[in-house]
């Protein structure tokens, strides 16, 4: 059976392509998880996406990914700065996890600069816009191939 990622995304993020178009591009969420979905198409890859502004459902998406899933691809948005709980949730994932961010955090202003989740990611895509989403299919399929060795 073919590998699954599991792509989340949190709050404010299904206003993508609405508003502040200079910061976070004019692409939806939907365009962001279509060229998710043909990246991990390329790697012989599942991918299921899911979107929510209440970070205790995204927790629990984590806990359900738990077993089913073997990457998690996560742009937290402002949760990413501040929840120790999904940061905890992430912790107790055993498979790889990414973090994205279609901005740059550092660049931006100081409450941005801190991730909570960083500590419990394998690594993280920052700062590219919409083509983070391709790079981090392609760093979840690099680290799920390379830990079958
Ligand atoms: O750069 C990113 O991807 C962020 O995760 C986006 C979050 C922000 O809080 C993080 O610091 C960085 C915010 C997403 C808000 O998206 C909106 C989209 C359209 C209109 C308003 C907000």
């Amino acid at each position: 059976m073919s590998a699954t990622i599991l792509l989340l995304s949190g709050p404010n993020l299904n206003l993508l392509g609405e508003r502040e178009p200079d910061i976070y591009g004019t692409e939806s969420l939907a365009d962001h998880v279509a060229t998710a979905l043909a990246e991990a198409g390329r790697h012989g890859l599942g991918l299921e996406a899911f979107q929510s502004n209440y970070e205790g459902e995204l927790i629990e998406a984590i806990h359900a990914a738990r077993g089913n899933h073997d990457a998690i691809i996560i742009n937290a948005g402002a949760f990413s700065h501040t929840s120790w709980a999904i940061h905890d949730a992430l912790a107790a994932f055993e498979g790889k996890v990414v973090e994205l961010h279609l901005s740059n955090p550092a660049a931006r202003e100081p409450f941005r600069h801190t991730s909570v989740i960083a500590p419990v990611a394998d690594g993280a895509i920052v700062g590219f816009g919409g083509l983070g989403y391709a790079l981090a299919v392609d760093a979840a399929a690099r680290l799920l191939t390379s830990s079958k060795h």
